[in-house]
């Protein structure tokens, strides 16, 4: 197999996960943890001198950065039968450039500080006014997606593509937030359909054996 896709599913490597699941594509899973030192070996570091998961090994051809493995794979497979997942002009590959930056840069910080001092930190070192502040903080930025989605279904090109799976794998932190889910019911609505898909299911059920 060439292509080999390293980091647990309950991480960043959920992304290229996703799409690898939608595509249906054949790939060798190297579940390195993120805690316990796994990224910072001299092995792994050879292969991302970041000491971060996920990473893409395409046949030597290394890619890190979450967004940019789950960009470079829709680019480089196409499904079979089924519509790309990828731009097939300038026009949409403009749409998801802007959005998959976009949630990087304007939201993915804040939607990981709601997630960990809400849910994912042991009780006694939560900080609920972080949680707190970095929901008042994202309520601007999902304000413009939600603005986006009053007169369409996906985020780019009319239908679902990579723009939805890295938006949504970063907003999908926040959607125990009632106040903002609320503030927000198309992008709410979208959501739901996003990690209703098969692929994103197969992939949450690969973090439950991880
Ligand atoms: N911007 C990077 C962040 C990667 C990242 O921080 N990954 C975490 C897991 S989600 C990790 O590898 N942590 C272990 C470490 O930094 O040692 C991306 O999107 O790929």
């Amino acid at each position: 197999m060439t292509l080999k896709i390293y980091g647990t599913a309950a991480s960043r490597a959920a992304r290229p996960l996703w799409v690898a699941h939608e595509l249906g594509l054949a790939y060798e899973h190297i579940p390195i943890p993120y805690l316990g030192g796994a990224t910072r070996t001299a092995e792994f570091l050879a292969i991302n001198p970041n000491g971060h998961i996920p990473v893409l090994d395409d046949d030597g051809v290394l890619v890190w950065e979450s967004m940019a493995c789950a960009l470079y794979l829709a680019g480089r497979f196409k499904p079979v039968g089924a519509p790309s997942l990828a731009a097939e002009n300038h026009a949409e590959q403009a749409e998801i450039l802007r959005w998959s930056f976009w949630v990087v840069t304007e939201c993915e910080k804040d939607a990981l500080i709601f997630l960990m001092h809400s849910r994912l930190m042991p009780l006694e070192r939560r900080k609920p006014p972080l949680a707190d502040e970095a929901q008042r903080r994202l309520s601007g930025p999902l304000g413009v997606l939600e603005q986006h989605l009053q007169s369409r279904s996906h985020l780019a090109a009319e239908r679902f593509t990579v723009a939805d799976i890295c938006v949504a794998s970063v907003i999908a932190w926040v959607q125990g937030s009632t106040e903002l889910m609320t503030q927000c019911p198309r992008l709410h609505e979208w959501l739901r359909r996003c990690l209703a898909r098969p692929a994103f299911r197969a992939v949450q059920l690969m973090t439950k054996n991880a």
